[in-house]
């Protein structure tokens, strides 16, 4: 007998309803959900290998806890109570910075990874947090923060409605897309065109995405600030912005205007490797579509002007007045997010506010770099990192320089624990690991995604398969973590959501603008309701919402809820002190100097950008048999000239030298990489002992993040440079 369920589908963000066939415990088959108000039945090989992803043999099902140096299994009660004895001592004798967070990718796609990371820093008090959003889209966030006062206002490209997507550093056709929710992205781009839109994609690549468009623009990486910077000296000198119904929200147009005044076509032609003509052409074209998007993700934020470049892209978009409308960029609203206060000055975004102790690298986003982890874990002094919780997280493969920061996991820490379901490169070092069920067990809701979605909906769902005997839901995991970790150990994990109902209703109540103002907060937190402690916030949340929903109502809906196309919202969600946009903010102004001096600097003669693989996520789906292999390896891409010119043949290993180390990789030669590129995908090097991953360790690849020392970082936002750095390659032996 078997029974289908549905399940959103945790891989990537397109947040894609799938359909789950299960016998027993066990997932026999997936496929789209047609029903699905969102993603209406599409699917990718990602998503058709759940039931292989959730059955896998070395996902863990106990918790491993360290005995003389050897992990072994134990029961819960044991691992909790190992970090209830070894960790808070450590914060009493070294003060709450001593307890280093870090916080990987996966905690944007599990309803524990949004719901208690935010309680867990609380209670601990340490400054010492970094995610996977300094090896990402740090530079976003930074970018909002700045012209729009609030880090998460993240405009998205109205995908359906749009006439002209210019698409930069971004292979939607492979990712499935980022920071712009959409099921089935290449449906969306193919029927964009299909309705006599345009598309110009910007990739030193010639990527799955930009076989797709009308125009390929094969930039020399790292130089999209100096090309999007001319766009706007074009938009400027032919008298082509028209900022439209956006005027009285925005200041500072004219400060920009005199900013990018040096960065004509003629000046940058030469450092981005594109033509003058091609660059005034996209700017005219830009200018004339009826509407049009600017949009950009990882090969424009994990550059060395990350910033810069997100910052001109909603230049652009506020210039053309394609900012929040229809058929623009536009701020979603997602369910979950607090009702809309009304409009106003807000107290805006500071930077730097501390800064880390060994490199003085300022804060953002209350974040640290990620590659400083391992400098502040194991360079002495006081404030020195001693004990660190990783979730979801796996920093030596993903940050840069993993080799430094596996010794110091391995020789400088005083106490590790892990939630995770993986024995990997990362998890090893942990003296406890707290492993979540399979996907197919966990109830699913996108808190993070719906904020980002290219059209207004809200969908949950219920796990599909009960938790199995030994397991632990993975709300509940960090919830008792939170109380092992705060001298709690014992209480009841219900408490931690209580407190936080509480704490919520409290401030909600003296709120004119929220649906609980003036009411009793005790009889609100009695009306909520959901099985477990999670759902009963998640119906808080809900209730305290922009749409006044309910958990019963999501409940009633499987296949989710319609709110809608985006809508124009400004001049709301500005938080700015000046309550609109501040189009040249300060740090951006003292940034720019930066990048003038790149007018005429000699550009590396060779650099390097990754890739991904549509049937890979970062660094953890390579032990699933569906996944691995075929197209998807571990290969230095070249173009047939450079390969001519460094020696190299095609299949044979290259020796690829950066400033943090050398690693080795078979040669694929293609015209598919510009000349002057060779490019790695991230997320391989699974050959260090002590992992339990089979399939991985079995074609293990090399750890392109070796090649960094993690001394390359964008400034403002401390992410890491992982595009476009210097590289030698020659062929070995
Ligand atoms: N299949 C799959 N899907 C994923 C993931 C995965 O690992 N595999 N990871 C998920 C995650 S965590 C994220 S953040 C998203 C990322 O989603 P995307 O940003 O869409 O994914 P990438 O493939 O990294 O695309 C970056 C592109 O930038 C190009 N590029 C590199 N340097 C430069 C440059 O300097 N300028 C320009 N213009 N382009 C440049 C690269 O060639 C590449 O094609 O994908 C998510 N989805
Ligand atoms: N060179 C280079 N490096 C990159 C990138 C790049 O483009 N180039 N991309 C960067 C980007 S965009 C990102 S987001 C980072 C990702 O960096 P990380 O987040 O550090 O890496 P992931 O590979 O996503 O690892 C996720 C970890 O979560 C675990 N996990 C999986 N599912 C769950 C779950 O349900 N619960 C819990 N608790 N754990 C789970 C996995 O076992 C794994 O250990 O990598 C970055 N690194
Ligand atoms: S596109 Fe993303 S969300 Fe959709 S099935 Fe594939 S991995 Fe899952
Ligand atoms: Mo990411």
């Amino acid at each position: 007998m078997s029974t289908t369920a549905p399940r959103i589908c945790p891989l990537c963000e397109a947040t894609c309803g799938l359909t789950l066939t299960i016998s027993g415990s066990r997932v026999t088959g997936v496929r789209g959900d047609r029903d699905d108000i969102f993603s209406r039945g599409f699917i990718c090989p990602k998503g058709a290998a759940f039931g292989e992803l959730d059955a896998d043999p070395d996902r863990l099902r106990t918790p491993l806890v360290r005995e003389h140096g050897t992990l072994r299994e134990a029961g819960w009660d044991e691992a909790f109570a190992l970090v209830a004895r070894r960790l808070p001592p450590l914060v009493a004798a070294h003060g709450p910075g001593a307890v280093g967070v870090v916080l990987g990718n996966p905690n944007v796609h599990t309803m524990a990874g949004a719901l208690y990371p935010p309680v867990l820093l609380g209670a601990l008090g340490t400054r010492n947090l970094f995610t996977a959003s300094t090896v990402d889209q740090m530079p976003k966030h930074v970018s909002s923060g700045l012209l729009f006062g609030d880090a998460f206002a993240i405009p998205v490209p109205d995908l359906d409605r749009t006439a002209h997507l210019l698409m930069l550093g971004a292979n939607p056709l492979d990712s499935n897309g980022s920071l712009c929710t959409a099921p089935d992205f290449p449906g969306r781009l193919k029927a964009l065109r299909k309705r006599g839109g345009t598309l110009t994609v910007v990739d030193p690549r010639r990527s799955r995405t930009a076989r797709l468009a009308d125009r390929h623009v094969a930039i020399r990486p790292g130089t999209d600030a100096l090309m999007l910077a001319a766009l706007a000296q074009v938009l400027f000198a032919e008298d082509l912005t028209d900022l439209g119904e956006l005027s009285p929200h925005v200041q500072g147009v004219d400060e920009v205007a005199a900013a990018v005044r040096d960065f004509t076509p003629e000046a940058v032609a030469g450092v981005c490797d594109v033509e003058p003509g091609t660059i005034r052409a996209m700017a005219r074209e830009l200018a004339a579509a009826p509407s049009a998007a600017v949009y950009a993700r990882v090969g424009g934020s994990t550059v060395a002007y990350g910033t810069l470049t997100n910052w001109l892209v909603d230049v652009l978009n506020v210039l053309t007045g394609n900012l929040d409308r229809p058929g623009g960029a536009l701020f979603p609203l997602s369910a979950t997010a607090p009702a809309p206060r009304p409009a106003g000055p807000g107290r805006g975004f500071a930077l730097g506010r501390w800064a880390s102790r060994v490199s003085g690298h300022p804060e953002a986003k209350g974040e640290l770099p990620l590659a400083a982890l391992a400098e502040e874990i194991d360079t002495p002094g006081e404030g020195r990192i001693r004990a660190l919780v990783t979730i979801a997280a796996n920093p030596v493969l993903s940050a840069p320089d993993g080799d430094r920061l596996d010794r110091a996991l391995a020789g400088d820490l005083d106490f590790m624990v892990a939630i995770d379901p993986y024995l990997n490169e990362t998890t090893r070092h942990a003296d406890v690991i707290l492993p979540p069920p399979p996907p197919a067990q966990s109830a699913h809701f996108d808190f993070a995604f719906n904020g980002f979605a290219v059209h207004n909906q809200v969908r949950h769902t219920p796990a599909a398969v009960p938790l199995e005997d030994g397991l632990m839901d993975e709300c509940e995991i960090h919830a008792r973590l939170i109380l092992a970790a705060t001298g709690m150990h014992g209480a009841a994990p219900g408490t931690v959501d209580d407190a936080v109902v509480r704490r919520t209703l409290a401030k909600a109540v003296t709120e004119p603008h929220s649906p609980a103002h003036g009411q009793d907060p005790a009889a609100f937190a009695a009306g909520l309701t959901g099985d477990t402690p999670a759902e009963r916030r998640l119906d808080l949340m809900l209730r305290l919402g922009p749409y006044g929903l309910t958990l019963d109502q999501l409940k009633a809906h499987p296949h989710g809820i319609d709110l809608g196309p985006l809508r124009a919202r400004l001049p709301q969600p500005l938080k700015t002190r000046s309550g609109r946009v501040e189009l040249l903010p300060e740090p951006i102004a003292a940034d720019l100097p930066r990048l003038r001096r790149a007018l005429t600097d000699p550009p590396p003669p060779l650099v390097l950008v990754g890739r991904r693989h549509l049937r890979s996520n970062n660094s953890w789906l390579h032990n699933v048999p569906a996944l691995n292999g075929g197209t998807n390896t571990c290969t230095l891409q070249v173009h047939p000239d450079d390969a001519a010119r460094l020696g190299l043949t095609d299949g044979s290993p290259a020796r690829v030298k950066g400033e943090g180390g050398e690693i080795e990789a078979p040669v694929e030669v293609t015209d598919a990489v510009r000349r002057g590129v060779v490019s790695l995908p991230h997320g391989w090097g699974h050959s260090r002992p002590g992992t339990r991953l089979a399939v991985a360790s079995a074609r293990p690849g090399v750890n392109v993040n070796q090649l960094l020392d993690g001394s390359r970082l964008d400034p403002l936002s401390g992410t890491a440079v992982l595009n476009g750095f210097p590289v030698e390659v020659s062929p070995v032996g």
